[in-house]
Order: structure tokens, then C-alpha cells, then sequence
């Protein structure tokens, strides 16, 4: 049995969001994911994500392919993470590449190219540029 895991805020969940957990799952066997909290959202983007931790880790577990979810609460505490799901391999989309090489001792890591032309900025943009109903 492998587990993977990644991490990620998920917020206004997207296609981008979806493919890189398939692809992470493609790794191994179970996937486990890290969901950042609204805390963490805060200090990384300087915003709170439009759909709270509890609702985005809700959305996330209902995901067939994620096996696990638990909230993600620092950037440092990846080692932690990885031995407490016994995870064999840690997958980021290479918006992170290299950022997360120092969890090398402790697992595999993989980045993996990101779904082109789409993000959550760019959905808001587009939300918000609709005329008003
Ligand atoms: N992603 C992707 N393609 C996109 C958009 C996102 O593959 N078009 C990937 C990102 O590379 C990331 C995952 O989807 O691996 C989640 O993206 P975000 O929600 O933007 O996550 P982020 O805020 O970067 O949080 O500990 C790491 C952080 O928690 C990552």
C-alpha cells in the first residue's frame, strides 16, 4: 500500500483542483490531503478564501479519489504531516517547485505541471465581471 499526499486551499473548487488530485493519486494507492486552514489561507494570500476550511475539507472528502482529509495548519509542519499519514510520496503542482525539497528525507516528492488557464483568481475575476442579474 502507498500513500500520497498533497496539499493544497482548494478554494472555489475548479477542474485544476481535480485533475492534480487524480494525477497525485495516480502515485499510489490511498491519497491524503492536507486542506490549509483559513488561518493558513490568511498569512499565504493576505485573504480569507471565499468557502471556509470546514466546507472546503467537506468538498474535498466527497471526492472519490481522496481516501483522506485532515486541515493543514503550517507550511512547516510537511514532515510532520507526511510521518503522521505514513505518506511514501508528497505531490505539488509546480506552482511549488523546489519550495518543498527539505521533505526529500522523509518521502518522495514529485511536482507535477499545473492545469493550464485556470486558477481560483481567475474564476472570481470572471464571476465578478458578469453584469448583474
Ligand atoms: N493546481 C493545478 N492547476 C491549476 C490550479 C491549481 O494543478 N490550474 C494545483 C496547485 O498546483 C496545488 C493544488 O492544485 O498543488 C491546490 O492549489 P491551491 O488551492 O492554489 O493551493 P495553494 O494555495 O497553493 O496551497 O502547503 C501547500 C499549500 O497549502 C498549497
Amino acid at each position: 500500500m502507498k500513500t500520497v499526499i498533497t496539499f493544497g486551499t482548494f478554494d472555489v473548487l475548479h477542474i485544476g483542483h481535480l485533475r492534480i488530485l487524480e494525477r497525485a493519486k495516480a502515485h499510489g494507492d490511498r491519497l491524503v490531503v492536507g486542506v490549509s486552514s483559513d488561518a493558513l489561507n490568511m498569512s499565504k494570500k493576505g485573504r480569507n478564501p471565499i468557502f471556509s476550511e470546514t466546507e472546503r475539507s467537506t468538498l474535498i472528502e466527497a471526492l472519490q479519489v481522496v481516501d483522506e482529509v485532515f486541515v493543514e495548519e503550517s507550511l512547516e509542519l510537511k514532515a510532520e504531516y507526511v510521518q503522521k499519514y505514513g505518506a511514501d510520496v508528497l505531490v505539488m503542482g509546480d506552482d511549488w517547485a523546489g519550495r518543498f525539497d527539505w521533505i526529500k528525507e522523509h518521502c518522495e516528492v514529485v511536482y507535477l505541471p499545473r492545469t493550464p488557464s485556470i486558477s481560483t483568481t481567475a474564476v472570481i475575476e470572471k464571476i465578478s465581471k458578469l453584469p448583474s442579474a
